[in-house]
């Protein structure tokens, strides 16, 4: 926020003063006027895409945003990949082109698919789809446990019970290191080892069930996850769209769950919050 040094006894200075000198005042020191009002818009959020403007009340609200009007990108990384295989200059502008068609179908169907401009990915084939799962999982269980490293040097990337659920993955003597592992390991240890994993897929959920916390995953919501390895592992989309058992657009906590193999005994919603 603005802070204006010496304000304070600048207005105390004021009182006594007469209308002319208070102009005067005011025209040398115009942060002081009171006509300096908060914009309305500075703190209203508007989802991606869109952007705040004024209307004929006066009143702050959401319009689509132009294309036109985004920054343009200032280097490659910028640029994203839309579902319909478009390269766009940046997410800004992929998601203002979203809203402009927003109640169409091509506007329903346009998302983000992953970062960087579009390029040729390999199909992925049903051998390696199986493997996806197993090297996900070995690789959120890794993540929580990184979170739970730097926790003892800088805390706020767990909450106490999460804390709790990892220190019992952390402190097991079978748990398996974090390397590159040939699949066969990895299913082994899956199955040696199950307990360990439930919490990190779990977790995961809860992270992205976020906007809103309803125990589906939206494909917005998905995104976080989705848009960074879609161009390093080409089975993350193949991967996903699969989750989505029942093809209703929503990944569900059970959809989730049995994505990676975790048992129906053990996808109870409730242990998630
Ligand atoms: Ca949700
Ligand atoms: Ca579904």
């Amino acid at each position: 926020m603005f802070k204006c040094v010496g304000c304070a006894s600048l207005q105390s200075r004021l009182v006594g003063m007469n209308p002319v000198q208070i102009r005067a005042a005011m025209e040398l020191y115009p942060d002081i006027r009171p006509t300096h009002r908060p914009n309305p818009c500075e703190n209203f959020r508007c989802k991606r895409g869109k952007t705040c403007k004024m209307n004929d009340e006066n009143k702050p609200v959401c319009v689509c945003q132009e294309p036109s009007e985004c920054p343009t990108s200032v280097n490659d990384f910028e640029h994203v990949c839309g579902t319909d295989n478009k390269t766009y200059d940046t997410s800004c502008q992929l998601f203002a082109t979203k809203c402009g068609l927003e109640g169409t179908k091509i506007g329903h169907r346009l998302h983000l698919d992953y970062t960087g401009s579009c390029k040729f990915i390999l199909p992925c084939p049903e051998s390696e789809l199986v493997q996806f799962p197993l090297r996900m999982r070995d690789w959120l269980k890794n993540v929580l446990l990184q979170l739970y490293e730097h926790e003892s040097m800088s805390p706020g990337f767990l909450t106490a019970k999460q804390s709790i659920r990892v220190q019992k993955i952390f402190e097991s003597e079978r748990c398996l290191h974090a390397g590159d592992h040939p699949v066969e390991i990895l299913q082994q240890d899956f199955e040696k080892n199950y307990n360990m994993y439930i919490y990190p897929v779990h977790w995961q959920f809860a992270q992205m069930d976020q906007h809103p916390s309803d125990k589906f995953l939206s494909h917005s919501e998905l995104a976080p996850l989705r848009v960074p390895l879609v161009p390093m592992e080409h089975c993350t989309s193949v991967f996903f769209q699969k989750c989505d058992a029942d093809k209703d657009k929503l990944v569900s906590f059970k959809e989730w769950c049995s994505c990676f193999g975790i048992k129906e005994e053990d996808m109870d919603a409730n242990l998630l919050f």
